[in-house]
C-alpha cells in the first residue's frame, strides 16, 4: 500500500501531485456541464449562470473534502492496481462532494444571514442575485448527478455512491432543520442550548457529508461495501467532524477573518453553538442573566458584551484543552476501530483538521 509520501515523491519526479490534478480537474469539469452536456441553443443563458455560479462557488475552498476521495482510495488500493481512469473518477467525486458543499454553503449563508465566504461576499450578496441564488444552489446540486451519471454510471459501486449522496445530502439537510428551529431570530432561550441538542445538530449538519461521506465514497470506488467496515470508518469519522464543528464554532467568534474568509455570526444568529453551550456549565448565574439579555442581538454593543463575558470564562483555554483531548480520543478510537482500514486513511484527515486556523 502506498502511504501519502509516495504522492509527494511524485512531486520531486515533475509528475502532477493530487492537489494538481484536482485543480486542473475543474475547468474541464464546467466545460463538460455547461458546453458538452446539454446542447439546446434555447439554454444558453441559463448554462452562462451555471458557469458564473460554479466558478464563484465551488474553488476557493481548503479542498480537504473534495481531495480525501482520492488521499484516501490511494489508501485502499495499491497503486499498481490503480488505473489513470480510477484516479480521474476519484477526483471528479471529490469535486462532486466539493459542488455538495457549495450547494450547502450558498443556502446555508442566506440563513444565517453570513456576509462573507472564502474571503469574498456571499452568493446571494453579489449585486442583482440576491434570492435567486437559492435556484443556484439547486444548479450546484444537480450538476453532482449529472458528473455522477456521466463518469461513473459504468461502475460497479454507481448505485452505492448515488444513494451516498442521496442520504448524506438529506442527513446534512436535517441537521440544517434542528440547526435552524434551536435558533429562532428574536427568542433567546438558553434552556435550549444543551450538550446534547448541540451534538445532535453537528452529527447531521457538519459531519456526515465532511467526514464520513469522502471517505465512503473512496470506500466504496475501492469495493468496500461492507456494513461492518463502513460501521467502523463512520463511528472514527463522526467523532471527527464533531471536533470540526466546534472548532468552526470557535473560530466564528476568536478565527480572523482575513485567515477563515468569514466573519462570524453565531451570537447575532442566536446559534446553540459550542461556545455558549460550554459557557453555560461554567458560568454563574448572574452571568445567565447578562447572556439571556445580549445574546442572539444584532446590535454591536450586545455582541461584543457576549464576547467580553466568553473571555472572562477563559473561553479560548477551555477550547485548547478541549482540542487536545479530543485529539487523545482520535488516536485511540482510530486504534480501536479502524480494523481492516488502513489507519492512514484517518491520520491524514486528522493531521489537516488539528490546530487549524482556517
Ligand atoms: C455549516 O454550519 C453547515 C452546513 C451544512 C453548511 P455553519 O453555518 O456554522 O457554517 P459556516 O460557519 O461555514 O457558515
Ligand atoms: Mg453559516
Ligand atoms: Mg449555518
Ligand atoms: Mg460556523
Amino acid at each position: 500500500m502506498c502511504d501519502s509520501s509516495c504522492n509527494n515523491l511524485t512531486d520531486h519526479l515533475g509528475v502532477q501531485s493530487d492537489l494538481q490534478l484536482f485543480d486542473a480537474q475543474f475547468e474541464e469539469l464546467v466545460a463538460e456541464l455547461t458546453e458538452e452536456d446539454l446542447r439546446d441553443p434555447v439554454l444558453a443563458d441559463a448554462l452562462k449562470r451555471l458557469r458564473e455560479v460554479l466558478h464563484y462557488n465551488a474553488p476557493g475552498g481548503k479542498r480537504n473534502r473534495g481531495l480525501s476521495v482520492i488521499g484516501s482510495l490511494r489508501e485502499l488500493v495499491p497503486p499498481t492496481k490503480l488505473t489513470q481512469d480510477d484516479v480521474q473518477r476519484a477526483l471528479i467525486v471529490g469535486w462532486c462532494i466539493e459542488l455538495l458543499q457549495a450547494f450547502f454553503l450558498v443556502a446555508d449563508d442566506i440563513m444565517d444571514a453570513s456576509l462573507t465566504r472564502r474571503g469574498q461576499p456571499c452568493w446571494y450578496k453579489r449585486e442583482g442575485v440576491g434570492m435567486d441564488a437559492i435556484n443556484d444552489a439547486f444548479l450546484l446540486e444537480g450538476a453532482i448527478y449529472r458528473l455522477l451519471r456521466r463518469h461513473c454510471r459504468g461502475q460497479p459501486y454507481y448505485l452505492h455512491l448515488l444513494e451516498l449522496f442521496t442520504e448524506t445530502s438529506f442527513q446534512t439537510e436535517l441537521g440544517q432543520a434542528l440547526d435552524l428551529m434551536t435558533a429562532p431570530p428574536g427568542q433567546v432561550d438558553l434552556n435550549r442550548f444543551t450538550m446534547e441538542r448541540y451534538k445532535a445538530i453537528v452529527k447531521y449538519k457538519t459531519a456526515f457529508y465532511s467526514f464520513y461521506l469522502p471517505v465512503a465514497a473512496a470506500m466504496y470506488m475501492a469495493g468496500i461495501d461492507s456494513e461492518e467496515e463502513h460501521n467502523n470508518a463512520k463511528h472514527i469519522l463522526l467523532e471527527m467532524g464533531e471536533f470540526f464543528q466546534i472548532q468552526d464554532d470557535y473560530l466564528d467568534c476568536y478565527g480572523n477573518p482575513a485567515v477563515t474568509g468569514k466573519i462570524g455570526t453565531d451570537i447575532q444568529d442566536n446559534k446553540c453553538g459550542w461556545l455558549v453551550v460550554t459557557a453555560l456549565g461554567v458560568m454563574t448565574p448572574e452571568q445567565r442573566g447578562e447572556l439571556e439579555s445580549c445574546y442572539g442581538r444584532h446590535d454591536d454593543a450586545c455582541v461584543e458584551k457576549v464576547k467580553a463575558l466568553y473571555n472572562t470564562l477563559q473561553m479560548p483555554t477551555l477550547y485548547h484543552r478541549y482540542e487536545d483531548e479530543s485529539y487523545q480520543r482520535l488516536q485511540k478510537l482510530i486504534a480501536c476501530h479502524a480494523q481492516n482500514l488502513p489507519h492512514a486513511v484517518f491520520l491524514n484527515f486528522a493531521e489537516k483538521i488539528y490546530k487549524r486556523n482556517k
